[in-house]
């Protein structure tokens, strides 16, 4: 049975070691963006939707992250073949919010942003507010990206963007994760919204023009 499973569900499965081969297979058909809307985002929906109805439990839930991440490693490489290398076309700072762990959909922004010539600097996730401010400053940052993925901590990315704006008011910030909509990424004062990775480099080509 194994041989005929897709890679959405060897995600929802949380069959690790399939990932990496089933999506070098993959790779033969589509490309790697593509691969990550419509194969790995998908399957985690289906796992978060299970999760939430109790059909499946926090175990499950992290070997199903894995099993993306070993997915997302051989994406990852593909991405970087032929951009990355020129990292002359601006910086960005990127963090996944205090209180927040996911950091799937970060380093899936990071990567397109990295293959389109961005220079990312990942401050990871669960970053407090302060560190994500010295980082701004220090780097002189005229664009930073944060990820929330909860209801619980989209409340940390609007005290962010506060402490940041306090102190770097030229900054721009871009927000994004699966809880997040266009309206309240305006009412935490954040000055753009991106709905996936692809318009997180719109976004970026705004500000670098
Ligand atoms: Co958790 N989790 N999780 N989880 N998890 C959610 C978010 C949840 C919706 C599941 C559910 O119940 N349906 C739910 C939150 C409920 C809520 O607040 N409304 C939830 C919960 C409750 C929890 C825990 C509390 C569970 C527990 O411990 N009891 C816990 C939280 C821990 C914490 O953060 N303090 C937890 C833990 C985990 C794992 C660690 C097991 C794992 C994360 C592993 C990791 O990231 N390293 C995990 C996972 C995998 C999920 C789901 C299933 C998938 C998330 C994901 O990676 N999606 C998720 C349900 C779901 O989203 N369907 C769920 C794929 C990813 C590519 O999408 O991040 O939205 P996303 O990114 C997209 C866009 O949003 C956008 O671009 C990306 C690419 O298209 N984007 C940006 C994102 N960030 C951006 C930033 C930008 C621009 C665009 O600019 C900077």
């Amino acid at each position: 049975a194994l041989e005929s499973m897709d890679l959405a569900e060897v995600i929802v499965k949380g069959i690790k070691k399939e990932a990496a081969k089933l999506t070098k297979e993959l790779l033969k058909e589509k490309d790697a963006l593509e691969i990550v809307n419509k194969d790995l985002i998908p399957a985690l929906d289906i796992v978060g939707e299970r999760y939430e109805k109790g059909e499946i439990f926090l175990p499950q839930l992290v070997q199903s992250a894995e099993t993306v991440k070993e997915a997302f490693a051989v994406l990852k490489t593909e991405m970087l073949k032929n951009g990355g290398k020129d990292i002359s076309k601006g910086k960005i700072v990127l963090a996944t919010v205090k209180g927040d762990v996911h950091d799937i959909g970060k380093n899936i922004v990071k990567t397109v942003l990295e293959n389109y010539g961005y220079k990312i600097i990942d401050l990871g996730r669960n970053v407090a507010e302060e560190e994500v401010k010295k980082a701004v400053k220090a780097n002189n940052i005229k664009l930073l990206g944060l990820s929330a993925l909860m209801t619980t901590t989209v409340k940390n990315m609007e005290k962010t963007i506060q402490i940041v704006k306090e102190e770097n008011p030229d900054c721009k910030i871009m927000v994004g994760g699966a809880v997040l909509t266009p309206d309240y990424a305006e009412m935490i004062n954040a000055d753009y919204y991106a709905k996936d990775a692809r318009e997180a480099v719109e976004i970026a080509k705004k500000i670098f023009a």
